[in-house]
C-alpha cells in the first residue's frame, strides 16, 4: 500500500467525522504494516492541521424532537450533486411540463425520512402553545406563526391520525408549519424545492420509476383507497420512504408548465419563488389514489382551485383543502441556505386571489 494514496483518503474523510477517520485507520491497520500506520497517522495529522475548517461537510442524519412534546422525526442527509431533472420525450406517460430536461446542481441538504405525520402536524395546528389561533387569514405581517383555522369537517378525512401522513393542507399551511417548526427548533426548516424533491426521490435513479415500485410505494393498486402509516414500505437508495406514493408532496415552488424551459440547459439551486396567489404549486410523487403508472420521479401535478371545490367559506380556507385528501408534504433543511430562500415566508393571505 502506498503511503500517499490513503493519506489523500484521510484528507477526504477529514470532511466527514472522527468515526470515518477511525474506519480508514482500521482498514490501514488490517492491511498495512506498523510503519505504514505510523506514517499515515502523522501524515493524516499534518494534513488535518493544514486544512481550513471543513465547509461543505456531508451532513449527518439526525432525529429532531419537537420541543415541548415527545414527538420526533428523522432527517436524512442528502449529499450535494448534479442530476438530470425531468423526463426524456421518450418516457411513457410523460407530460410536456417535464421537459426540456435540466442539468441541475444542488448543495447538500437534509430531507425528512418520511412524510410529516399527524402527530407532528398536530403540534403546530392543534396542540402546541406557540402562536395564536387568529382565524383563517392568520399569516398577516407578524413574524409570529398563526395556527390554522379549524378544518371544515374532519381534517384527517376519516383516515385516522397518529403516524398517518398529515394531508389535505394547503401549500401555505405546509409552509407555515415549516416556519413554526423553525421557530420552535431554531433550525431553518422549509419545504424542499421541486428540484431538491426530484433529486431526493431519484437517489441516482435515471429511469422513470424504481424497478421495485411495488415494494416502495402505496398506489391505487395496493393501498385499498387509504393512505398508510408512513415508512411501512421499503426506502429508496437515500433511505427515504414514500417519496413515490402514499401522499403526494408539496414543494416550495410556484408551478409553471414551461418552468424547465426557463432553467434549461443547466441550473444551480433552481427555485421559482411562490407569490401571494393560492395556486398553482407543484406537488410530487403521486399518491394512494393514483395508478402505479402515474408514479414517476419526473411527474408533476399542479394544485388547482378544484382542490377546495366544496369549501363553502368565503373566502375559502387558506389552510385546508376540502377536495385534496391525497396531498401532504415532508420537510427539508439546507446545510448552507441559498440567499433567496433565507427567511422566506408564504405571502398567501385570506384575500389572496386564486391565481
Ligand atoms: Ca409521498
Ligand atoms: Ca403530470
Amino acid at each position: 500500500m502506498a503511503v500517499g494514496a490513503p493519506a489523500v483518503s484521510i484528507c477526504d474523510q477529514a470532511a466527514g467525522s472522527p468515526q470515518a477517520l477511525g474506519r480508514r485507520l482500521r482498514i490501514s491497520l488490517e492491511s498495512g504494516s506498523y510503519l505504514t500506520v505510523v506514517s499515515l497517522l502523522s501524515l493524516g495529522a499534518a494534513v488535518l492541521a493544514a486544512q481550513p475548517a471543513p465547509k461543505a461537510v456531508p451532513a449527518a442524519a439526525y432525529t429532531e424532537t419537537i420541543p415541548g412534546s415527545k414527538v420526533s422525526f428523522d432527517m436524512v442527509a442528502v449529499p450535494g450533486g448534479t442530476f438530470t431533472m425531468g423526463s426524456p420525450a421518450s418516457e411513457a406517460g410523460r407530460d410536456a411540463d417535464e421537459g426540456p430536461q435540466v442539468e441541475v446542481t444542488l448543495k447538500p441538504f437534509w430531507i425528512g425520512k418520511t412524510e410529516v405525520t399527524w402527530d407532528e402536524f398536530d403540534q403546530f395546528a392543534f396542540v402546541g402553545n406557540t402562536g395564536a389561533r387568529t382565524g383563517d387569514g392568520g399569516a398577516g405581517d407578524s413574524d409570529a406563526v398563526s395556527k390554522p383555522s379549524r378544518a371544515y369537517g374532519d381534517e384527517a378525512k376519516g383516515y385516522g391520525k397518529g403516524k398517518m401522513p398529515a394531508l389535505a393542507m394547503t401549500q401555505h399551511a405546509a409552509m407555515e408549519y415549516c416556519r413554526w417548526l423553525s421557530q420552535v427548533t431554531g433550525k431553518a426548516y422549509r419545504l424542499p424545492t421541486e428540484a431538491e424533491w426530484e433529486y431526493a426521490a431519484r437517489a441516482g435513479d435515471t429511469t422513470a420509476r424504481p424497478a421495485t415500485l411495488e415494494e416502495q410505494a402505496w398506489h391505487a393498486g395496493n393501498a385499498k383507497e387509504t393512505p398508510h402509516i408512513v415508512g411501512t414500505k421499503k426506502p429508496n437508495a437515500f433511505g427515504l420512504y414514500d417519496m413515490l406514493g402514499n401522499v403526494a408532496e408539496w414543494t416550495f415552488d410556484l408551478y409553471a408548465e414551461n418552468r424547465y424551459a426557463q432553467w434549461a440547459p443547466k441550473a444551480t439551486q433552481p427555485v421559482a419563488l411562490p407569490t401571494d396567489k393560492r395556486y398553482p404549486h407543484p406537488t410530487r410523487g403521486g399518491s394512494f389514489i393514483e395508478a402505479a403508472d402515474k408514479l414517476r420521479f419526473a411527474n408533476r401535478q399542479a394544485s388547482h382551485e378544484d382542490w377546495s371545490q366544496r369549501d363553502p367559506q368565503v373566502p375559502q380556507s387558506i389552510y385546508w383543502h376540502t377536495d385534496a385528501d391525497h396531498v401532504g408534504f415532508r420537510v427539508a433543511r439546507a446545510l448552507d441556505e441559498q440567499a433567496n430562500l433565507k427567511g422566506f415566508k408564504s405571502k398567501v393571505i385570506k384575500e389572496s386571489a386564486d391565481r
